[in-house]
């Protein structure tokens, strides 16, 4: 899914997993020097970060989310139950409190990790006043392309709120098969977030299999959190596809994403005997196959927070946490 402008419009769901993340980061780095010299700012800060997180005490943050609906057939404009089951996955995921936690393997219990970071739909809106965290736009636009424009009301999407205070989720159709995207910690402010489609959110309403448990959207706030394709997005060129990194560790060395619902051990990049770590939120399996984030991952989003999302740090104060999980 590195082309999706090459693909003919489609807004049938894809067999195996898509996003378009990696797409919008190369459209910034080519468009904005500013982004790319950001881009760099921030990777070498996360290693002192990093550092601070791994020796500190490490507090759970609690993260407002604002959820705009962009509907052209009523059918798109997905119900409150629907969004609230999202939600829920996002936070046990977020909390390693997902019950298919239990599918990782032996080799790897030890890496998976509590993110300690929790997310709940806004109480107040940029205004001040009271609001269910949710936005509902009806549009003439039939499909949006990963291009943005859902994120702009002039455009036929509906604008941000601001952006260092709420994490904004657009849910609408998304073209070309595409199941979601995030941008990176230092783009643009005006259309910083995560876009999902509404085939691929929350785990009831519109949701489909194989996407309908929800897992798009916490892969996508890896990304919105910094985290990279567990693969390291190489192997454009043949012969590179182990040279790429994540940026984290404990992540095994892995040739190119995995699809479907892979079995134990898938081995390349010679990462054997234990293989690829398929199971991380952070390929390209199935929503029943990803079930974990790695200890150094969970300390990359955090010296993501500690740096540049630090605006998140002095959130208003979250609901009850246990009400998060349910
Ligand atoms: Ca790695
Ligand atoms: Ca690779
Ligand atoms: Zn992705």
């Amino acid at each position: 899914m590195n082309e999706p402008q090459a693909k003919l419009p489609t807004t049938d769901l894809p067999l195996r997993r898509t996003c378009a993340t990696l797409h919008v980061h190369q459209q910034l780095l080519a468009q904005s020097e500013h982004y790319a010299q950001e881009r760099q700012r921030i990777e070498a800060g996360y290693r002192q970060n990093v550092m601070l997180a791994r020796v500190g005490q490490r507090d759970v943050i609690s993260i407002p989310v604002v959820v705009h609906v962009l509907w052209n057939k009523p059918e798109q404009n997905i119900s409150d139950e629907q969004i609230a089951s999202q939600m829920i996955v996002l936070n046990q995921d977020f909390r390693k409190q997902n019950p298919d936690i239990s599918q990782v393997p032996p080799v790897w219990e030890d890496t998976a990790e509590d993110a300690d970071i929790e997310f709940y739909l806004a109480t107040v809106d940029p205004e001040g006043l009271p609001t269910t965290g949710i936005t509902r736009t009806q549009t003439a636009i039939t499909a949006f392309s990963p291009n943005d424009d859902c994120k702009i009301t002039a455009a036929g999407g509906i604008d941000a709120w601001p952006t260092d205070q709420y994490l904004n989720i657009w849910v609408c159709v998304l073209d070309f098969g595409i199941l979601g995207y995030a941008q990176f910690p230092g783009g643009p402010a005006h259309t910083d977030g995560v876009v999902v489609t509404y085939q691929a959110f929350g785990t009831t309403g519109t949701a489909e299999a194989p996407f309908n448990l929800g897992r798009t959207l916490t892969h996508e706030v890896g990304h919105w959190l910094d985290l990279r394709h567990i693969w390291g997005d190489d192997g454009m060129e043949p012969g590179t596809e182990c040279t790429g990194t994540d940026h984290v560790d404990d992540t095994p060395n892995q040739d190119g994403p995995n699809f479907g619902t892979p079995s134990f051990p898938q081995i390349s990049c010679t990462n054997g005997p234990d293989g690829d770590m398929f199971m991380n939120f952070m390929d390209y399996v199935n929503d029943s196959a990803m079930v974990m984030f790695t200890d150094e991952q969970v300390e990359r989003m955090h010296a993501c927070l500690q740096g540049p999302r630090s605006s998140f740090l002095s959130s208003p104060s979250s609901p009850d946490s246990k009400e998060l999980l349910l």
